[in-house]
């Protein structure tokens, strides 16, 4: 090679120079969620899990998406009713196993991992330095964004988490959907606005299964909301602030319930001003978690 090629490789290689990946837009979204999420005293020890669907061409500003890590086996899933095919090849930031919320913050290359979907596992591109994995729920994330995605191909978020009144809700409300949906509803204004789809709920299930993921993914062609009994909720939206909103609008109006639940109810939001809302909003809503004929 000449000296002019060996410049123009020099130039082209330069120009390819990766970003720090600590400064990239969707880590500091990662870290700054899940530090919310600790302080809101949802996710309390390892409690609580998050993926986040990136963009493949803002991934390669700050990876060299040629460079696998190391191959990581999907945990707890039957290949054969697991088939993870429409989301081969894609990207996704993932809390780690056993990992801490609370720490995510002080390091990300540590609680987080950046991982291409394969056909035997995901492949590592980034981060559970310590030799860590993605979290144990990851099979439920991902049949949950591939029901998502048919259902909205925008969506690019789901996160699970462990809020407090609404796992106290569970204890003393009936776990009915339509009972469940219209109980929260009354608690605030703008709930029926903000969930019109209203909350999809799961009865008792062991977490970290084929099963549960299969049964969330499946209620998640509904809901973008989906309560698992004593345990936890689902969320998935757009964007990282709309998943989060969803969950803490129904964690507002749980924690109003857990407060007046054992009080006289003197007033209430009636069904007729929910469609009211709904009607200034132009929103489709669940007609039949409304007591209106
Ligand atoms: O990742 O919350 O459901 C810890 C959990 C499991
Ligand atoms: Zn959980």
């Amino acid at each position: 090679m000449g000296f002019m090629d060996d410049l123009k490789k020099a130039g082209k290689d330069l120009s390819r120079a990766l970003k720090d990946i600590k400064s990239a837009p969707f880590v500091k979204e990662m870290c700054k969620t899940t530090a919310n999420m600790y302080r809101l005293g949802w996710d309390e020890r390892n409690g609580g899990n998050i993926s986040y669907l990136l963009d493949e061409k803002e991934v390669a500003e700050y990876l060299d998406l040629s460079k696998v890590i190391r191959t990581i086996p999907l945990a707890g899933v039957n290949e054969a009713e697991f088939d993870v095919t429409p989301l081969l090849g894609k990207i996704f930031i993932v809390t780690g196993t056993g990992k801490y919320f609370k720490n995510v913050e002080d390091d990300p290359e540590t609680n987080l991992g950046i991982v291409r979907i394969a056909k035997n596992g995901v492949e590592l591109l980034w981060g559970y330095k310590d030799g860590g994995r993605t979290t144990s729920e990851l099979p439920a994330h991902l049949m949950c964004h591939m029901a998502r995605l048919a259902a909205d191909p925008e969506n690019r978020v789901v996160m699970h988490s462990h809020p407090t009144h609404t796992l106290a809700m569970n204890y003393v409300h009936e776990l009915d959907e339509k009972k469940f949906t219209h109980t929260l509803w009354e608690m605030c204004t703008e709930c029926i606005a903000v969930f019109p789809d209203g909350v999809g709920i799961l009865p008792w299930m062991l977490c970290g299964t084929n099963s549960i993921g299969v049964a969330t993914a499946k209620k998640m062609e509904k809901f973008r909301l989906v309560i698992w009994a004593m345990h936890g909720i689902y969320g998935a939206g757009k964007t990282m602030d709309e998943t989060f909103g969803l969950i803490e609008t129904v964690e507002k109006a749980a924690q109003i319930y857990m407060l007046t639940a054992h009080l006289p109810r003197i007033n209430t939001i009636k069904d007729e001003d929910m469609v009211k809302l709904v009607e200034l909003f132009g929103l489709d809503y669940r007609k039949d978690f409304l007591n209106i004929k």
